[in-house]
């Protein structure tokens, strides 16, 4: 299937799907177009079996710089509420069971902070700044901000961030666990491509239930994560791939995993 978007840039290759958010002209910023195709896009991934994980990014100078601003500054609350403002994007996002890396250059703002962080893992070009400046528009986060950077960096930093707007550079990011490392900005692709076909080369099950696994932490006790995470373990034993790779680590070989 052609891969033709108005505001995305699609390349496939080695099981590992590179999207390029693809607004140069208003540094990435999110609008119902690009999110709606960003939408469609992991739907269909997420039902082609040569793909096992995507790498979601940016430009050199913005991973995205917020919401579309112009799209939503005339818009009546009827509108936002009829709408339901982003809200079936967001979620055919949080959704997707595929891993998805946010590979982040330059500003990561408003909604492309929001955006960075419902992907599963970030990593931080040497230049990424992480913020939350909706403050300064007289609004607030939309897409989980409040709720996911105080789960990443805890209560302090993030309401410092939000009631202020302030930006977190690369360094402090990563020094309060929102990106799981640093590299530099003119390796950034390279690197994030690397880790997404060590992934994608793994069993495809395995990686969507440990997935599952790592985001139910988020949303459950520590008493009902761990009874997931034991049934899911159990589970996995269905699975040729297990034998597989138990197997391929007694021969000393390498495993091929089929994805059943
Ligand atoms: N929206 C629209 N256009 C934007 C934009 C944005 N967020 N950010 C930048 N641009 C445009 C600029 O208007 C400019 O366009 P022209 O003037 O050339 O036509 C172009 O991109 C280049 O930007 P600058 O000239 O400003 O570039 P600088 O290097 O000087 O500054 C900057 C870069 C990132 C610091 C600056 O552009 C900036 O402050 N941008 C806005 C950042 C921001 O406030 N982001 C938060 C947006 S609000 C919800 C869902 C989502 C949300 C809320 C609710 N619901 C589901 C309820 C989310 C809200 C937001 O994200």
């Amino acid at each position: 299937m052609a891969d033709t978007y108005e505001t995305l840039l699609v390349e496939r290759a080695d099981g590992v799907a590179l999207v390029r958010l693809n607004r140069p002209e208003a540094l990435n910023a999110l609008n119902s177009t690009l999110l709606g195709e960003l939408a469609a896009l992991l739907g269909e991934i997420e039902g082609d079996d040569a793909i096992g994980c995507v790498v979601l990014t940016g430009s050199e100078r913005a991973f995205a710089a917020g919401a579309d601003i112009k799209e939503m500054s005339t818009k009546t609350y009827a509108q936002m509420f009829k709408e339901d403002f982003f809200t079936a994007q967001a979620r055919a996002i949080e959704r997707f069971r595929k891993p998805i890396i946010a590979a982040v250059a330059g500003y990561a703002l408003g909604g492309g902070c929001e955006l960075a962080m419902i992907c599963d893992f970030i990593l931080a070009a040497d230049n990424a700044k992480f913020g939350q400046p909706e403050i300064n528009l007289g609004v607030a986060p939309g897409i989980g901000g409040t709720q996911r950077l105080t789960r990443f960096v805890g209560k302090s930093k993030a309401m410092e961030m939000v009631l202020t707007g302030r930006m977190m550079d690369a360094a402090e990011a990563e020094r309060a666990g929102l990106v799981s490392r640093i590299v530099p900005a003119a390796d950034l692709i390279a690197e994030a491509l690397a880790v997404a076909r060590k992934i994608a080369a793994q069993s495809p099950l395995a990686v969507m239930m440990n997935k599952e696994m790592v985001n139910a932490a988020y949303d459950t006790t520590l008493t009902q994560g761990v009874a997931l995470e034991r049934r899911l373990f159990h589970s996995l034993f269905a699975f040729d791939d297990q034998k597989e790779g138990m197997d391929a680590f007694v021969a000393k070989r390498k495993p091929a995993f089929k994805g059943s």
